[in-house]
């Protein structure tokens, strides 16, 4: 029998008991298990309370990242949405440094494409091509993704409550104008102890990642927020997450935008 699971769960509970997982390094079973009725709007409520109890307790808002762009991560996971969710400085990861074991459940890795945002960038009806003009730089990244739920088995509802498996972020060492990369082309290799386990081009996501970033600031209009200038933007998964064991080395190598060391912790 279960022990995870109390009679009931709203917004408050399930926003408490995701935090505690979290800080606790425990995962559990879905809550959409026992409550049917969360789904992706209920996610999103879930997910600006939990954003609402990090900024409590002293993190800061340092972007947003996007879940589910790509069709190789829509085909693992089995959730054909894409998603927005909340990056705070406690999830910054410097260059150099080890996956963080101590603090993750069963972290994996992924290539994406990092955006820096110039100006505020406000939907409804944000276009590519605004979308691109709001960016400042792109720079490779790496995320870390963290699932809380067990197995990483989720909806769309659970993972969206979840801040999108949110765990840790490093970004890569060129940063480079919008102007002076093509990103549909721009190519990324993953090398898990020196042999290459995937690739792909960054088109892999929606065609663009521009489309992503367009998709994310139209998402946020209709909870009434922007992206804002100064944010950071992971622009979701290229190639499907590798699995970050203690001891492994994983490179993530762009072919125009630099490599980025991960040492499995
Ligand atoms: O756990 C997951 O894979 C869901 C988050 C998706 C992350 C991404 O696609 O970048
Ligand atoms: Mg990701």
């Amino acid at each position: 029998m279960s022990v995870d699971r109390p009679q009931a769960w709203d917004v408050e509970s399930v926003a408490a008991e995701l935090l505690a997982c979290e800080d606790e390094v425990r995962d559990r079973s879905p809550f959409t298990d026992d409550w049917r009725e969360l789904d992706v709007a209920t996610g999103y409520r879930i997910q600006d309370r939990t954003l609402e109890q990090r900024l409590a307790r002293g993190e800061t808002l340092v972007g947003m990242k996007l879940g589910l762009t790509s069709r190789a991560k829509q085909r693992r996971m089995g959730v054909d949405t894409p998603f927005v969710a909340w990056l705070t400085d406690a999830m910054v990861l410097p260059a150099g440094d080890p996956v963080p074991q101590g603090r993750l459940i069963h972290p994996r890795i992924e290539p994406e494409i990092v955006f820096v945002m110039g100006r505020r960038l406000q939907g409804p009806g944000v276009t590519v091509a605004q979308a691109m003009a709001s960016v400042d730089q792109v720079l490779g990244g790496a995320e870390i993704i963290d699932s809380r739920y067990r197995d990483f088995a989720f909806t769309a509802g659970d993972v969206i409550a979840d801040n999108a498996s949110s765990g840790a972020f490093v970004t890569g060492p060129i940063a480079l104008s919008p102007c002076n990369i093509d990103l549909s082309t721009e190519g990324v290799l993953v090398e898990v102890d020196g042999a290459v386990v995937d690739s792909a081009t960054a088109a892999a996501v929606q065609g663009h990642p521009a489309e992503a970033l367009a998709l994310a600031a139209n998402e946020l209009a209709s909870r009434g927020r922007a992206i804002e200038a100064g944010w950071i933007v992971l622009t979701g998964g290229i190639t499907d997450a590798v699995v970050a064991r203690p001891g492994s080395t994983v490179w993530t190598h762009f072919a125009t935008l630099g490599s980025i060391y991960l040492s499995g912790g």
